[in-house]
């Protein structure tokens, strides 16, 4: 390998999936690195001591003084830029970026780069990503998505793309800077990661960086915190579940019928969407927003969204049981994302038995009391922070206390009448009892699944 040999010092903090393709495209742009990790095991270490032996990983704690030598510091998107190491670093001038950035950058110096659709929001990223991926696909376009989906961005770069379809957490746009997305969103803002942030204006500070360089934005018209701060000079599409007007993307009435419409004219009926609830409307009026921003045809466009089933782990249906719908919202890891479920199906069933609960990364629960008072007949609550979302209710909201998942899913079978729903949808995170909101779902399904059998 002929490594550039070179003064200049880059340090990747942060040994995840992050980490280790920050490690791989440095490699492979010819540039040396030491990457270090506050943990001791972290997840990708034996990966990374296979790819690269000649590069012992500094393990256990930020080394603050090699940082301050650094020239640049790539960081993932898990290390809050509060923590003292990082505020010396920022404070001494270094580069401090994360791999969205680095992404940014490298498109930058190609000669012909693809645009870039940017995605963020508190709730509905992963759905609308895989959607508008989807919709650039299924017209035959090379597209490659990725970012807080799961896939690292800068994995993206060794594909052949026409376009880039990208989920962006908040934790990325802090890092983030020279982008200039074909088209971005905020599709809406609610509190989430308070235990990072100081405050809801600090959230959305971060989110709304999305909105840098991009040409097109697209905003949610139920949420002024979506509006980008100066809209002047750019292209400003809207959605919303109610009667768009200019450049907006919405619902109009037609003979009694709902239609998905585009300004004043009706695309397609809603009945036709296979997935359900108000919020799931707007992810698909969010998606054609955007695909037309970057010029897919609304005919392809609307194929696709007749195809689209929805992702699992999100308002995903289990099973029925005697008459009982088995709901699993596992990825509802913040108020917003539950409050979407219950109001959404509230209109669909006589009661619902709410399953909630588990870390709240430091969350107000308040948000969710005129829902679960109204539509609520039974909560279960489990995991750390149940006792604290019951304590919204108090007294007003039949409320039991379940040790595992398993338990409350008997104590839901046993109490649901037909034509109710068992919904969970935790509204937290799942790391206090599970290893992620999959394993959490999963066990949720096989729960239900052994009441089938
Ligand atoms: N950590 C340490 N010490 C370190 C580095 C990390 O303790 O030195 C901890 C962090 O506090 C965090 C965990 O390790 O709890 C993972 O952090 P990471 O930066 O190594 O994460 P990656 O494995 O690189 O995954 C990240 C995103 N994770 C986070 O932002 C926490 C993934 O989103 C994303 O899919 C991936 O990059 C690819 O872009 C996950 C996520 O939970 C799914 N995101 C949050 C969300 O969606 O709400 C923002
Ligand atoms: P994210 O990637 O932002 O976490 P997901 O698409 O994975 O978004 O969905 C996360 C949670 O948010 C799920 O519980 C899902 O049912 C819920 N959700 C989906 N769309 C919306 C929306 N428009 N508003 C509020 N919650 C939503």
């Amino acid at each position: 390998m002929n490594l550039i040999a070179s003064s200049k010092l880059i340090v990747i903090v942060g040994l995840g999936v992050t980490g280790l393709s920050a490690a791989r495209y440095l490699r492979k742009t010819n540039r040396r690195f030491t990457l270090m990790d506050s943990r001791e095991h972290p997840p990708e270490l034996s990966a990374f001591q296979r790819e690269f032996a000649d590069t012992p990983p500094r393990l256990g704690e930020l080394d603050a003084e090699l940082l301050l030598q650094a020239e640049q510091i790539i960081v993932s998107p898990g290390i809050s830029l509060k923590t003292p190491a990082m505020q010396q670093a920022l404070a001494a001038g270094i580069d401090v970026l994360g791999d969205v950035e680095l992404f940014a950058r490298e498109l930058r110096a190609r000669e012909r780069s693809a645009p870039v659709v940017a995605i963020t929001g508190s709730n509905a990223k992963s759905t609308v990503t895989t959607l508008v991926g989807r919709m650039c696909a299924d017209e035959g376009r090379k597209t490659a998505v990725g970012g807080n989906i799961g896939r690292p961005i800068l994995e993206l770069l060794d594909e052949p793309a026409d376009i880039y379809v990208v989920e962006l957490s908040s934790f990325q746009l802090e890092t983030t800077s020279s982008l200039q997305p074909a088209v971005a969103t905020v599709l809406n803002i609610s509190a989430d990661h308070m235990d990072r942030y100081d405050s809801l204006v600090d959230y959305h500070r971060a989110k709304q960086r999305i909105y840098f360089g991009a040409a097109t934005v697209v905003a949610n018209r139920a949420d002024p915190l979506t509006q980008p701060p100066l809209a002047r000079g750019i292209t400003c599409l809207t959605f919303g579940v109610d009667q768009p007007d200019r450049n907006g993307f919405g619902v109009l009435n037609r003979q009694g019928r709902a239609m998905l419409a585009h300004e004043f004219k009706p695309l397609m009926a809603v009945e036709e969407l296979p997935v359900k609830g108000a919020h799931n409307i707007a992810n698909a009026l969010a998606a054609l927003a955007l695909g037309y921003a970057v010029g897919l045809s609304m005919e392809s466009m609307l194929g696709t969204l007749k195809s689209f089933r929805g992702l699992p782990h999100r308002c995903q249906w289990v099973a029925a049981i005697d008459g009982v719908d088995f709901i699993n919202d596992s990825k509802a890891t913040n108020v917003g994302a539950t409050l979407a479920a219950v109001s959404g199906f509230a209109r669909d069933y006589s009661s619902i038995i709410l399953i909630a609960g588990g870390e709240g990364k430091g969350a107000d629960f308040s948000p969710l009391q005129p829902a679960l008072l109204h539509s609520v007949s039974l909560l279960i609550v489990i995991g750390r922070d149940g006792p604290t979302i019951a304590a919204v209710v108090g007294e007003r909201v039949l409320t039991e206390y379940a040790e595992t998942l398993e338990q409350a899913v008997i104590i839901a079978r046993a109490r649901a009448a037909a034509g109710s729903v068992v919904l969970l949808s935790p509204a937290c995170a799942s790391l206090d009892m599970f290893h992620n909101y999959e394993d959490r779902g999963e066990r949720f399904i096989a729960a239900v699944k052994r009441m089938v059998a």
